[in-house]
């Protein structure tokens, strides 16, 4: 099966945050590739990235850069396939600064944005958008809410304020 989802990321040190998309993509049974890329230090292979993006399949981008996050709005730039920016918690600003680039696109070129290390609301919102085409991941969704809601739901009572 050929990868839905293209995760991309500036640098390995982004890789810790990274992998939990991986995981949750892995969870969810959607195919994904994962590159490395910088829109500051490789920007050429950025461009050829997003700009090929949908011929070789892909459906949605998740892109992550921590410090000045450009990465999530270059790939945007290029492509109409939905991208997910995660501005990655690094360097002086704690991921401030990423999420500000990330999610003041200006407008005409929108870029979805999560939390700071939010991975795997980055993954899950690719797999919504992916579950308005593919029925089986529709699915695989409305049941890890119906176990999420379990979990909740089995922690009610007064007694939780009494726990030590
Ligand atoms: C960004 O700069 C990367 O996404 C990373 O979050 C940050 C720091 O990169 P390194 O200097 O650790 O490679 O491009």
């Amino acid at each position: 099966m050929s990868a839905k989802v293209g995760v991309v990321f500036g640098s390995e040190t982004d890789i810790p945050v990274m992998r939990q998309v991986a995981e949750t993509l892995d969870s969810m049974g959607v195919e994904y590739e994962a590159n490395i890329i910088s829109a500051h230090r490789s920007p050429a292979l950025a461009i050829e990235y997003a700009r090929t993006a949908q011929d070789r399949g892909i459906e949605v981008i998740i892109a992550g850069a921590g410090l000045a996050a450009h990465l999530p709005g270059t790939m945007a730039a290029w492509t109409t396939v939905p991208v997910i920016g995660i501005p990655v918690k690094a360097g002086a600003l704690s991921g401030l600064d990423a999420l500000l680039s990330i999610a003041q696109m200006p407008p005409g070129v929108p870029v979805a944005t999560v939390g700071i290390d939010g991975a795997k609301n980055a993954a899950l919102l690719a797999c919504e958008i992916l579950a308005l085409k593919y029925p089986e991941i529709a699915s695989r969704l409305a049941e890890m809410r119906r176990t999420q809601a379990e979990k909740i739901g089995a922690r009610r009572g007064i007694d939780l304020l009494k726990e030590k």
